[in-house]
């Protein structure tokens, strides 16, 4: 069965890898459809071979035959559009954080809760880049040892900023001012990514926390976050420091990880091999290492896990939820 797919926000970063990773996969696809901003109306992209003219993104954009709407455009957008194309009937699945935590959108990792995306009413949510990364692997740990506190630690590279970080750090490494971050992200770490809300924490910091419960389905568990830019282009790390209410060896946690599906581990610390921001860059997999048992409480360990924001925290999730919706014969 081929479907006609729109991308919302066509001539962005992640917009561009939908493209990327939808040639890559041979996305099965009648008609392809780009939308964007005013600014980048008319542009001509190549998908397979064939020049494609970006449009203007109207409200009338979505009276096309449309099958799946893959929107990278910010919340603003998503929230505007993302209804009157559910309206037409077309199922939205929305990489901005406009409608993850609405109680009537799924929010989606394929490797962890597939299934729920059955439940959808039009708009299905992808997740946060960094929240992405620390669930897939969580995930399977959870099942078996049942997680009852978290403590993320992130390093996240100025590509999950888009354009205007990377901006700032080659312009800074050349010696010239920030212009999009409040200090300079050149030889620098930000604790600072998005806004800062009401109870100290930045927006970030409160996506990874209720996200991550939300896609794990599970409110008890306690979950901290202190989420840091640094100055890398693509690739975020996470520190993760894991509380479980089971008891465990450690070498069940290795077989886990290694048998998890999206995972890959590299964890040899005699050879200093473990997973590097620089290695994952174009990568689909989320990679772990550096894991060892926490030794100041009782059923602790603390992973490392590193993945491209840009692909598996953004497009390439996004595209594997439209590939669920075909599998599951949603559309
Ligand atoms: C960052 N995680 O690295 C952000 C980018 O909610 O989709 C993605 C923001 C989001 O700055």
């Amino acid at each position: 069965k081929k479907v006609n797919i729109a991308i919302i926000g066509a001539t962005g970063m992640v917009g561009r890898t939908f493209l990327k990773i939808l040639e890559e996969k041979n996305f099965p696809i009648e008609n392809l459809y780009l939308f964007a901003s005013k600014k980048s109306a008319g542009n001509t992209i190549k998908f397979k071979e064939k020049n494609y003219i970006v449009e203007e993104l109207n409200e009338n954009s979505f009276d096309k035959k449309i099958d799946i709407a893959l929107f990278s455009a910010g919340g603003e957008i998503s929230k505007k559009y993302a209804p009157i194309a559910k309206q037409k009937g077309i199922i939205v699945v929305d990489n901005s954080s406009a409608w993850r935590m609405d109680e009537n959108v799924p929010l989606i990792v394929p490797e962890v809760n597939p299934e729920e995306v059955k439940k959808h009413k039009g708009i299905i949510a992808n997740p946060n880049c960094s929240t992405i990364q620390a669930v897939v692997p969580l995930k399977a740990l959870h099942d078996k040892f049942k997680i009852k506190r978290i403590v993320y630690s992130t390093y996240q590279a100025v590509s999950g900023s888009g354009v205007k970080g990377i901006a700032d750090l080659k312009e800074g490494i050349k010696g010239n001012k920030n212009t999009f971050y409040p200090h300079p992200i050149a030889y620098n770490c930000l604790p600072h990514i998005d806004i800062f809300m009401d109870n100290g924490y930045t927006k970030e910091e409160m996506k990874m926390i209720n996200e991550t419960k939300k896609i794990l389905n599970d409110y008890n568990i306690k979950i901290t976050a202190t989420t840091v830019r640094v100055p890398v282009l693509y690739g975020h790390s996470e520190s993760i420091n894991v509380e479980f209410e089971n008891e465990f060896e450690i070498e069940e946690i290795f077989n886990i990880l290694k048998n998890t599906q999206g995972v890959i581990v590299i964890d040899n610390p005699k050879e200093n091999k473990y997973p590097l921001a620089l290695d994952v860059e174009g990568k689909d997999e989320v990679y772990v290492g550096r894991i060892r048992r926490d030794f100041s409480v009782d059923n602790g360990i603390n992973i490392w896990v590193v993945a491209d924001n840009i692909r598996k925290g953004a497009a390439t999730n996004t595209v594997q939820i439209a590939e669920l919706l075909l599998k599951y014969n949603l559309i």
